[in-house]
């Protein structure tokens, strides 16, 4: 079971002014800090995040919009912390995600999702340690 993910709350979110509800939903769920920072990704940055879904059709407008504005980048832990995140945020399409998660009470659209949550316990390590060194964390 893991305890740790990672999460980046999205230009359109932060643009929006949610960061503070969207943190308040998550220590509420119980997902402590461990690390965070406000930072603008480059694109060449966010191409490098996203490289897996280079071939998709959709990966030029992901870069395009994730080095649009600042995010919020950080660290989680809680216990069965990646799949947990991932009921906390609801479906990568908010149409389709459940009532009371994030995504569906903060996301615009498929593309620009209000938030991202690691997929596995492997990602969420790569993609910690993308945005922070030992240092960073507590
Ligand atoms: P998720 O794990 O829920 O963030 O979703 P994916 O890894 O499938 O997709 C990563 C990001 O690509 C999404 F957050 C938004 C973007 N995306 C699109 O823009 N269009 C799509 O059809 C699918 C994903």
């Amino acid at each position: 079971m893991s305890n740790r993910t990672f999460t980046m709350i999205k230009p359109d979110a932060f643009e929006a002014g949610h960061t503070g509800s969207i943190l308040k939903h998550i220590e509420a769920a119980g997902f402590k800090i461990i690390a965070m920072k406000l930072i603008r990704l480059s694109a060449e940055k966010a191409g490098e995040f996203y490289a897996v879904h280079k071939e998709r059709p959709f990966y030029g407008e992901l870069v395009s919009f994730m080095s649009s504005g600042p995010i919020v980048a950080a660290i989680l832990e809680k216990e069965n912390a990646v799949a947990d995140f991932r009921a906390l945020i609801g479906a990568t399409n908010p149409a389709q995600a459940a009532d009371g998660t994030i995504r569906k009470l903060y996301a615009k659209s498929v593309g620009e999702n209000a938030i991202h949550g690691s997929d596995s316990d492997e990602n969420a390590a790569i993609e910690g340690n993308f945005f922070f060194s030992a240092f960073e964390r507590i």
